[in-house]
Formats: C-alpha cells, structure tokens, sequence
C-alpha cells in the first residue's frame, strides 16, 4: 500500500513525463519543418521514450494499489530559435527532470517506501544517461560550430546517435 503523498508525488512525475513526451513531439515538428530530418528522428524517438516512462509510473501505481492520473499537460512550444537552442532547452528539461526525480527518493526514503525508491533507482539511472547524452550532442554541437554546413553536419551528427541509441534499444529488449 502506497501512501497519498507519494501517489500524488508520482502523478506529479507522470505529468512531467507526459509534457516531455509532447515537448519533443514537438521539437519533433520543427526539426521537421526545417529540414532536419535526423534530428527530427532523434526527437520523435526521446517522445516515445518519455511516454513509456510515463506508462511505466501508471504500471507501478497500479501494481502497489495507487491511483495513476491522467494529466493535464500544458501547451508545449512549437517555434524554437535555432537548433543549437532547442538542444539547450531539453538538456535544461532534463535537468529539471533529474532534480523532480531527486525529490522522489528522498520522499520514498523519507516515508521508508523501500519499494518506491527501489523502482526509482531505474529512473535515477535514465537520467544520468540522458543527461550524458544531451551534454555530448551540446559538446558536437559547439565543436561543429555556426559556419555554412553547420546545420546539414549537426543534421548528420544526431541522425547517427539517433541510430547508435535505437541499436542499443533493440539489443536490451
Ligand atoms: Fe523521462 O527521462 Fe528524460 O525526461
């Protein structure tokens, strides 16, 4: 039996991942629309990733007697100024995305939920990696810089990490 602060603690968590989902759906739309198909794949990709880490909090809710809301997930961005700001931008999200998590355990700990902190030790970990993984396209991103072909490299850059993170999915499941 789960208790009611930490059932809403984790409705909470599954309406950020809800609005990261939508958000790179969106970011989705605009790589799209600029020609940026790459990173459009990319960011199609991280939207399914969210929504399956939003499922995953409805799962545990479910199993441990709580109740997963459904959230009201407000409007997300559609115009972005530059490619290298949108990256900026879910780099920061994940950032905030880590600290909510943060606030999680320490809450799970706090309440000696022993099976909530253990299922959000698999969260602590995504985001570790998904931080790593914004720091590094941030990292080619300043590497390749703002000349002529900057966009058609950065384009071809995200096309192959998107690659790299769909085989490592494929060889985990
Ligand atoms: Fe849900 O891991 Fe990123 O935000």
């Amino acid at each position: 039996m789960i208790s009611e602060a930490m059932t809403g603690a984790l409705n909470k968590q599954i309406s950020l991942e809800g609005y990261a989902s939508f958000l790179y759906l969106s970011m989705a739309s605009w790589c799209d629309r600029e020609g940026l198909d790459g990173c459009a794949q990319f960011m199609h990709r991280q939207s399914e990733e969210e929504r399956e880490h939003m499922l995953k909090i409805f799962e545990y809710l479910s199993e441990v007697d709580g109740h997963a809301l459904t959230p009201a997930i407000p409007q997300a961005p559609h115009e972005f100024d530059s490619i290298q700001e949108l990256f900026k931008e879910v780099y920061k999200h994940e950032q905030k995305v880590t600290a909510s998590i943060n606030e999680l355990v320490a809450l799970a700990n706090q309440e000696n939920d022993h099976s909530t902190s253990v299922f959000l030790q698999w969260y602590v970990n995504e985001q570790r990696e998904e931080e790593a993984l914004m720091r590094s396209i941030l990292d080619k991103i300043k590497l390749i810089g703002t000349g002529p072909q900057s966009l058609y490299f950065i384009d071809l850059e995200i096309e192959k990490i998107n690659a790299a993170e769909l085989a490592a999915e494929e060889a985990e499941a």
